[in-house]
């Protein structure tokens, strides 16, 4: 990744794609990765960039050894008291829709503290690999906030109702052991490892069929919503479904399987 002149001002969001991984760096330890409005839209605009560059997977980190991954939402730029801190069209919401909506699967590799905001990011992610000392900590309580019906809802689907009310409640930072233990993170990895391990298991996604990936994670987004599946919605998993099992990757995993190869997708 080449890093910016200093003529410039940094970037705060760099990324970079090797081998069908895409990588989103925060890019703004000075203000300890905060999600400000200009680094969210750079985020915005970013991740959709890499899927259509060719990432079949996208890990979210922050520079290594990153004593904050992100302190959570910009609190200079929470809006005056008696608006709506978290409205549905606010540039947090919309990045974490754009998360949960990316068509690959997304990673974050967590070193350091996550707060607020950043810890609803990681909800919003497909999985979350954490070094032995990251902690979350989730704040509206601690900022006076009252948070949003999805957000809630983000933490509940991955933590249950009860260790969701204790993060909202005591909005005090969560051990990574304790995450761990609660499903928050996929795995616990010492730091000096976190980055071959998090790449690692990004090389397996990148490897399998990804319209197959593809239409898996959609699935799930369409049925993590909980509600009810309507007729038209699950007409339109079926459709999903379909054009991956009518895809010549699909011939193809099968064909590799009884050839005892490995299988060559091209995502068509
Ligand atoms: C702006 C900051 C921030 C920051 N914004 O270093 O989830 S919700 O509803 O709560 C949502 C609205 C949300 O996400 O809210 C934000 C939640 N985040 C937090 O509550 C974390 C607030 N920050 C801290 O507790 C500390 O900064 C930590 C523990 C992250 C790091 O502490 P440390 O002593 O190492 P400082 O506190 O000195 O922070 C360094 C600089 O970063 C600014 C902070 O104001 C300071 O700026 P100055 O050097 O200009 O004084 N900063 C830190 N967090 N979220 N600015």
């Amino acid at each position: 990744m080449t890093q910016p002149d200093s003529s410039t001002p940094p970037t705060l969001i760099a990324t970079t794609l090797a081998d069908n991984i895409g990588t989103l760096l925060f890019n703004n330890p000075g203000k300890l990765n905060c999600l400000s409005h200009s680094l969210m839209e750079k985020f915005i605009e970013a991740l959709p960039a890499l899927e259509q560059q060719g990432a079949r997977v996208i890990v979210i980190r922050a520079p290594a050894k990153s004593r904050v991954w992100s302190a959570g939402h910009d609190i200079n730029e929470l809006p005056e008291p008696r608006r709506d801190p978290l409205s549905y069209g606010d540039a947090l919401e919309r990045l974490l829709r754009k998360v949960q909506d990316c068509p690959v699967p997304v990673i974050a590799m967590v070193e350091g503290s996550v707060w607020g905001g950043a810890c609803d990011l990681c909800c919003s992610c497909d999985m979350v690999i954490a070094d032995d000392k990251a902690t979350f900590a989730m704040t509206p309580a601690k900022i006076g906030i009252p948070y949003n019906p999805s957000g809630l809802m983000h933490f509940v689907n991955h933590i249950g109702v009860n260790k969701a009310k204790e993060m909202f409640f005591t909005a005090q930072p969560t051990s990574a052991q304790e995450a761990h233990n609660n499903g928050f993170v996929n795995a616990i990895v010492p730091a000096d490892e976190l980055e071959a391990y998090t790449y690692g298991r990004a090389a397996h996604i990148a490897r399998n069929a990804p319209l197959a990936v593809r239409a898996i994670k959609a699935q799930f987004r369409l049925l993590s919503r909980g509600a009810l599946i309507d007729a038209e919605t699950a007409e339109r998993i079926q459709s999903i479904r379909r054009r991956v099992y009518d895809s010549q990757d699909y011939a193809e995993g099968i064909r590799a399987f009884k050839e005892k190869r490995p299988p060559h997708f091209e995502g068509k």
